[in-house]
């Protein structure tokens, strides 16, 4: 039986900007040729059909009549709030396209296209996931498309189903994958045209024309929340410090965020400790250094926020990782480390020392992110300060699947549009996205931006490949100097700041806004 809030949401009508009140009348704006982000020739060599094409801009026009189209929709990757409102919007984009259009599902993720494991989607079973998280109705997966054979497969499952269209909706990798297959399908006289959507709670998919990943916000509403209940715990029974880790494989952005909502007393972010050369021991000494602080002042309480991400961008940490992975030392052998490699190891406790042997992913490498870093730091700052008392946390799951925000739920409507929008115009290896993101939702504006465009070659397991760029925290940005500028005062005063849990219903600064790291990126002013 459903909860009286998933019926309420699930019969929430879902908004579109202005732009698309006129969807199928919508023309196009064709921009001028693209470069890659590094790489050029050697990605314009991997790539020669899809590789430079424009961006694309939708205008109002005065098209009048379209084709039936028959399209393909994946979830890839992690879950992220607001996924099944992008295959809602999609089905209700091709609908109004033409009335006879058809969208299937690939179940299981990338693997689904490989293995052909689809359903079609229907608006009855649709209407039954509107506004849900989760990713339940297709589930999801983590598979790289790369090999001939499953690009081969791919092509064959897609051109059975006579598919005009594949939507991938993904991170970095998932998008990544959307890429090479636009690309062989291209190169092998394939007419599915793919289009990604960018989605990841961790918000390192964005850039100039990304402006934020689906998911972001509604994810760090759900971490905000509980921090700002945390902190006013500590405030009421002041005798706790709370190590919070909050998910996000590489990059700080959702740590950053949840610090600008709640105002905690220290935030660690990677990116910044991977800048100043921050050791293990630096950064024990400047937490045990505010603790004592605290104390002195009579406050044994606080709340830390660290990101999952932090142990690689400690130098110590990410060299012992590095040694640990290539020798794929296992058991208790650690004399094949090197001398740097073993006084890591020999400094860490014993707990942290299991996980680095035995918690170790299918190609042998250590399972970063499960590694309790907020454990790791209450266990070194405890041989310095006396009468401290840390309770441990990590948020992650909790905030995956959550029901999408308004924003996301919005925004995640506007992307199916997107998608269906470009594979409409016949356009490949594209990104359909939606900009404008901190304004009003009717100013908001769908485009295409050519996947190339966000990628160069990076290393993975030895080998140069292409890659959608990561993008993690940049110090100079707008949201870190804010906290740069806040962080003195926070540490000691406690200005803990409680968002609450995520409103759908009442003034729009309440239920609609999104979040600080947009507003203050794109308008400072709408943060005051
Ligand atoms: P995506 O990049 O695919 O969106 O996934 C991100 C993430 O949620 C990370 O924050 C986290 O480290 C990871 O997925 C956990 O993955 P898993 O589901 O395999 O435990």
């Amino acid at each position: 039986m459903r909860s009286p809030l998933e019926n309420f949401r699930l019969q929430s009508p879902l908004h579109l900007p202005d732009q698309l009140h006129h969807f199928a009348t919508l023309g196009e704006r064709v921009g001028e040729k693209t470069e890659s982000q590094g790489d050029k020739e050697a990605m314009q060599a991997r790539f020669p059909k899809t590789y430079g094409q424009p961006c694309i801009e939708f205008e109002p026009g005065k098209r009048e009549s379209h084709a039936s189209l028959r399209v393909g929709v994946v979830l890839s990757g992690g879950q992220a709030p607001g996924g099944h409102n992008v295959i809602l919007g999609l089905f209700q984009a091709l609908k109004e396209l033409h009335g006879e259009s058809h969208l299937y599902g690939f179940e299981g993720g990338p693997a689904g296209v490989v293995e052909g494991n689809f359903s079609e989607l229907t608006l009855e079973v649709l209407e039954g996931y509107r506004n849900m998280g989760g990713f339940d109705l297709l589930g999801s997966g983590r598979t790289k498309i790369e090999t001939q054979e499953q690009l081969e497969a791919a092509k064959k499952h897609v051109e059975a189903l006579e598919l005009d269209g594949l939507v991938v909706i993904g991170g970095d990798d998932s998008n990544t994958n959307a890429a090479l297959l636009a690309e062989y399908f291209l190169g092998h006289g394939c007419k599915t045209k793919v289009v990604g959507v960018p989605k990841t709670i961790d918000g390192d998919l964005k850039n100039t024309y990304v402006e934020q990943p689906f998911g972001f916000d509604t994810a760090c509403r759900v971490y905000a929340e509980m921090i700002g209940n945390i902190a006013r715990d500590a405030l009421s029974a002041k005798k706790y410090t709370h190590f919070i880790r909050l998910m996000g494989r590489s990059a700080s952005h959702i740590t950053l965020e949840c610090a600008l909502q709640t105002q905690p007393n220290v935030t660690l972010i990677g990116e910044e400790v991977a800048a100043k050369g921050w050791t293990l021991t630096a950064i024990t000494d400047y937490l045990a250094a505010v603790i004592r602080k605290r104390a002195e002042a009579g406050k044994k309480y606080g709340v830390i926020l660290l990101p999952e991400g932090l142990i690689e961008f400690i130098p110590e940490m990410r060299l012992l990782i590095t040694e640990l992975n290539s020798l794929k030392v296992s058991g208790n052998n650690i004399e094949a480390l090197s001398r740097e490699g073993k006084a890591t190891f020999e400094s860490l406790p014993e707990s942290i020392q299991r996980q680095l042997f035995y918690d170790r992913d299918p190609h042998g490498n250590v399972q970063v992110s499960h590694i309790a870093t907020e454990q790791l730091l209450s266990h070194l700052i405890a041989k310095q300060c006396s009468d401290f008392h840390p309770v441990h946390h990590f948020f992650g799951y909790e905030g995956r699947s959550a029901m999408p925000s308004n924003f996301d739920a919005t925004y995640c409507y506007a992307l199916g549009f997107a998608a269906a929008g470009l594979i409409d115009g016949g356009h490949s290896g594209y990104m359909g996205v939606v900009r404008h993101l901190a304004e009003a939702v009717e100013k908001w504006e769908i485009a295409g931006i050519p996947l190339t465009m966000l990628m160069n070659l990076e290393e993975r397991k030895g080998r140069l490949k292409p890659v959608i760029q990561k993008t993690l925290v940049d110090l100079e940005c707008e949201p870190f100097r804010y906290l740069e500028a806040h962080r003195k005062e926070w540490e000691i005063e406690d200005h803990y700041r409680s968002p609450g849990p995520i409103q759908f219903v009442g003034p729009p600064h309440l239920c609609d806004a999104t979040t600080l790291t947009l507003k203050l990126e794109q308008s400072p002013s709408l943060c005051t």
